[in-house]
Order: C-alpha cells, then sequence, then structure tokens
C-alpha cells in the first residue's frame, strides 16, 4: 500500500468512526428524548403524584433500551397501559372513636394490572398514605409478583388512618368500615389484599372477619391469615427471611457468604424483625434496628434473645425502640438513621425514600458490600444509582423483598387445596422462589463487563411476562 492509499484508508476509517459515533449520540438522544415525553405525560396525567413518578421513571429508564430492540411491547403501548391503573377506587371511611366522636378517613384500593392473575397486594394504614403512594406501590407490584412465577397480578391499597395510639377496639371499628366498602370490589379470585405497613395480624383478622361477615363466605379473601383459619405458616418471616435468601444468592456470586459479616437494618417491624432473625441464623451480626423516633446501635450484636425482646415490644406492647437502649444500655439516636454505621451489608426495612444519596456514599465508603431492600423503594433514585456506578450488590425491593408476597400466593393455593404444608416445605418453597429471581435478575440484568445490574434485571424479568400475557389477551 503506498502513502496516498495510507492515508485514504485512514480516512475512510476516521469518517466511519465518526458517522458511527454521530449515530450512537443521536441515539440516545432520541431515548433521552422519549424517556422525557414518556415522563411527562405521566407526570401531566398524575399531577404531585411524587412517588409514583419515582416508581414509573425507575423502570421506564431501564426498559426503554429493550423495548427498543423489542417492537411488539412498543407497538402495543404495553409500558404506557402497565403505568395506567386498571382502576382506582376510593372511599370514605367513617368510625366512631372511644369518646363516640365521630373520625373520617380516606380509603383507597388500586386495581394495577390483572393480566397474570387477579389483583394481589398490600394494605397501608399510615397518616401519609395518599394516591401517590399507593399507587407507587401497586405499579412495584405488578413486576415483583410477576417475578415470583406465581399468577398474581398487581394492587395495593391502604388508607390514612393512623393505628398508633388507637385502642384493639378502635382498630376494629375501623377495619369493619374499611371491609364494608371494600368488600365490594375484592374476591378470592378477583383481588387479595394483605399486610403491609400498619396492617399485620390483628387488623387482617378484623377485616376477614368483617368479609365473611358480610359475604357469608369463608374464603382466601386475604393473606396474612392467622395459622388457625387459613393462613400459611412462613408467612410472617417470609418477607424478611426472603430478603437475607437473595442477599445469600447475590454474595454467593462472589463467592461470599453472611457468616462474620454485620450488618445494618432499619426499621423494627415485620420485615425487619424476621430480616433480622435469619441474618442471626445464619452468623450474621446486626447491629442497627429503627423505627420513625431514630435507631438504635447495639456494637455487641442483637442476639436471638434481645430479638425477641424486639417482637414483644413491637408486636404485643406497640413501644418504641427506644426501649431497647434502655433495657441493654446501648446507644440511641434519636430523628436519624442508621446508614452511617460501619457495616459489610445494608437491609433497609422501613420505608420510601429513608436512604438518600449522601447515605449510600456514606455506605459505600465504610466498605458496605451488598444492599437489598427489604422495603419497597427505601433508596432514592441518586442512592440506586449511587450503588450501581460503584458495582456493589445492589438489590432492588421488588427482586429482594419479593418473599413476602410470594408466600401469600402459597397461602392462596393452600386454601384453594384447603390445606396446609408445613413449615419446611413453604420454607423450601420460598428458598426456590428467592432463587429463582435472583436467576431472572442475572438473565436480564448482566451488563457486557460481567457485573449484574439488578435494577435492570428486575425490570425487564418482571415486565416480559405481563407484557407477553397482555399482547396475548389484546387490547382491553
Ligand atoms: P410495619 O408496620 O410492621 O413496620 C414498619 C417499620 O418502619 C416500623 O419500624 C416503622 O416505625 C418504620 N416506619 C414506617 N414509616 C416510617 C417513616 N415514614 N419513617 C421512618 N420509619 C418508618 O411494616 P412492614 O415491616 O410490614 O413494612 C416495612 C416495609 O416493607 C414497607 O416499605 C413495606 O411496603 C415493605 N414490605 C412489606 C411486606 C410485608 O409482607 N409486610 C412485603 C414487602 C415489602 P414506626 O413504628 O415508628 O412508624
Ligand atoms: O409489598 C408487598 O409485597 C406486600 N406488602 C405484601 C403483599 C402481599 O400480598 O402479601
Amino acid at each position: 500500500m503506498n502513502k496516498n492509499d495510507k492515508l485514504h484508508t485512514e480516512n475512510m476509517k476516521m469518517t466511519f468512526i465518526f458517522m458511527r459515533l454521530k449515530k450512537t449520540s443521536m441515539a440516545s438522544k432520541q431515548k433521552v428524548t422519549e424517556l422525557d415525553l414518556f415522563m411527562k405525560q405521566i407526570k401531566k396525567k398524575n399531577p404531585g403524584e411524587q412517588e409514583f413518578h419515582q416508581a414509573v421513571y425507575e423502570v421506564a429508564e431501564t426498559l426503554m433500551p429493550f423495548l427498543d430492540s423489542n417492537p411488539k411491547y412498543k407497538q402495543a403501548k404495553i409500558l404506557e397501559r402497565i403505568a395506567e391503573p386498571d382502576r382506582v377506587i376510593m372511599f370514605r371511611v367513617g368510625w366512631l372513636d372511644d369518646k363516640g366522636e365521630f373520625q373520617v378517613n380516606r380509603g383507597f384500593r388500586i386495581q394495577m394490572n390483572n393480566a397474570i392473575g387477579p389483583y394481589k397486594g398490600g394494605l397501608r394504614f399510615h397518616p401519609t398514605v395518599y394516591l401517590g403512594i399507593l399507587k407507587f406501590l401497586a405499579f412495584e407490584q405488578v413486576f415483583k409478583n410477576s417475578l415470583t412465577g406465581l399468577p398474581m397480578g398487581g394492587g395495593k391499597g391502604g388508607t390514612d388512618f393512623d393505628p398508633k395510639g388507637k385502642s384493639d377496639n378502635e382498630v376494629m371499628r375501623f377495619c369493619q368500615s374499611f371491609m364494608i366498602e371494600l368488600s365490594k370490589h375484592i374476591g378470592a379470585d378477583t383481588d387479595v389484599p394483605a399486610g403491609d405497613i400498619g396492617v399485620g395480624g390483628r387488623e387482617i383478622g378484623f377485616l376477614f372477619g368483617q368479609y365473611k361477615r358480610l359475604r357469608n363466605e369463608f374464603t382466601g379473601v386475604l393473606t396474612g391469615k392467622s395459622i388457625d383459619f387459613g393462613g400459611s405458616l412462613i408467612r410472617p418471616e417470609a418477607t424478611g427471611f426472603g430478603t437475607v435468601y437473595f442477599v445469600e444468592e447475590m454474595l454467593a456470586t462472589r463467592k461470599d457468604k453472611i457468616k462474620g459479616k454485620t450488618v445494618v437494618i432499619s426499621g423494627s417491624g415485620n420485615v425487619a424483625q424476621y430480616a433480622a432473625e435469619k441474618v442471626i441464623a445464619l452468623g450474621g451480626k446486626v447491629v442497627t434496628l429503627s423505627d420513625s423516633d431514630g435507631y438504635i446501635y447495639d456494637e455487641k450484636g442483637i442476639t436471638q434473645e434481645k430479638l425477641e425482646f424486639v417482637m414483644q415490644l413491637k408486636n404485643e406492647k406497640r413501644g418504641r425502640i427506644k426501649e431497647y437502649a434502655e433495657k441493654y444500655g446501648c446507644q440511641f439516636i434519636p430523628r436519624k438513621t442508621p446508614w452511617g454505621v460501619k457495616c459489610d451489608i445494608a437491609l433497609p426495612c422501613a420505608t420510601q425514600n429513608e436512604l438518600n444519596g449522601d447515605d449510600a456514599k456514606k455506605l459505600t465508603r465504610n466498605g458496605c458490600i451488598a444492599v437489598a431492600e427489604g422495603a419497597n423503594m427505601p433508596s432514592t433514585l441518586e442512592a440506586a444509582n449511587w450503588f450501581i456506578k460503584k458495582e456493589i450488590l445492589y438489590a432492588p425491593g421488588k427482586a429482594s423483598n419479593a418473599g413476602g408476597v410470594a408466600v401469600s400466593g402459597l397461602e392462596m393455593s393452600q386454601n384453594s387445596l384447603r390445606l396446609s404444608w408445613t413449615r419446611d416445605e413453604v420454607d423450601a418453597r420460598l428458598k426456590g422462589i428467592m432463587k429463582s429471581i435472583h436467576a431472572s435478575c442475572i438473565k436480564y440484568g448482566t451488563d457486557a463487563n460481567g457485573v449484574c445490574n439488578y435494577v435492570k434485571g428486575a425490570n425487564i424479568g418482571g415486565f416480559v411476562k405481563v407484557a407477553d400475557a397482555m399482547l396475548a389477551q389484546g387490547l382491553v
């Protein structure tokens, strides 16, 4: 090749590279625009629902490139349809308090998507509840339920009623009034609610009793029931246990284990309690728990015996986590979250947006190698993106906390069969489901560099089954 030929070849190469770069930058510009346009519509249609916007954005951001290479979903506007609830039910709940005074709250049920099974998802009783929170939860539930591999659609409900400080009788009267309206919209083959923040065994019992009375039907219309009337063994433990099983799966990809690890947990309710129990059983050291007043830091580690105190304190006495610090002589840090405490693993198990970008940086700076969400959307977008950037093992709630709804699905199966499986059988099924959710994340989330982006994996893995069912069922 002479000098001129060489120059020509070099020029051609440069032109080719330049054209490719231009094409890539145009394509990414186009993607940004599409995402922007999509989010503009979401915000316009759902004004003021910040948590819903956040949850939809996180899914849309990771799904858009997948939709580009699968035009059948795009053409049928599957993402737009998934982000629009099938139905939103909103109603007044009147009840009488112990002083005989009239009280009024607002009740909701969001029936988000039933392409792959009856609507399924919890009820949240918390004063912060409004449409935006329940729509984000219902949206997430669609993907989560699909990931479990069980036939469950997505829904969520609740109320701004605050069970804190209410007597058992007040809670019962509220639940009965709430169910008078809710019962018109749910059913064992239509929509099956369960617990979430502020709704545990006590509330599910009152709700079930009232449904039974109104319909004269003993059916599996709610899950999380007591074992005496159709509940499943392991359901109370399932979300926390499942989250920790998921952590074991993630650690195994790096040939590591929970044994010997220091674990920071937020919350001290249902999910946090059983996440702590499983970590302790697997030889990890749990050093924090929290509630909305602050967190306790027990440097020596929370033992099973100390955890039993927490369970009694929270589930029976309905007390505050501060009392743990008083009893065991450890630190209580008021009005703060525990993310500044040095740890190997962090399990946010309290509520949405409880871990922000600064917290995420503190965690990685302190050497944290894994974060698994027991709560729904506890990490802000900034925090989640930081974990992904740092390539630590980061599991979004829709993957790692799916064990709760999975065992709810198993409760529905047992109710239909009219029999009960043993503790070991349910636990083995739960483990199997968490393993298969992890495998879905790896399948759809592993990037070219071999690192798994669990957010992408969970979003695409959860989407495909629902999307294919929607395509098959036509425009309904
Ligand atoms: P609980 O009501 O049993 O416990 C909630 C815990 O979180 C309490 O310690 C509570 O403290 C704390 N908390 C709640 N709201 C806030 C807040 N705004 N700020 C600070 N702390 C708060 O609920 P669960 O354990 O059932 O639920 C915890 C999380 O797990 C939620 O995000 C829920 O959606 C999610 N989840 C639950 C499942 C389940 O099966 N129960 C399944 C999957 C996910 P305090 O008592 O002071 O309010
Ligand atoms: O967020 C959740 O997955 C739950 N609160 C549990 C839902 C259920 O139906 O068990």
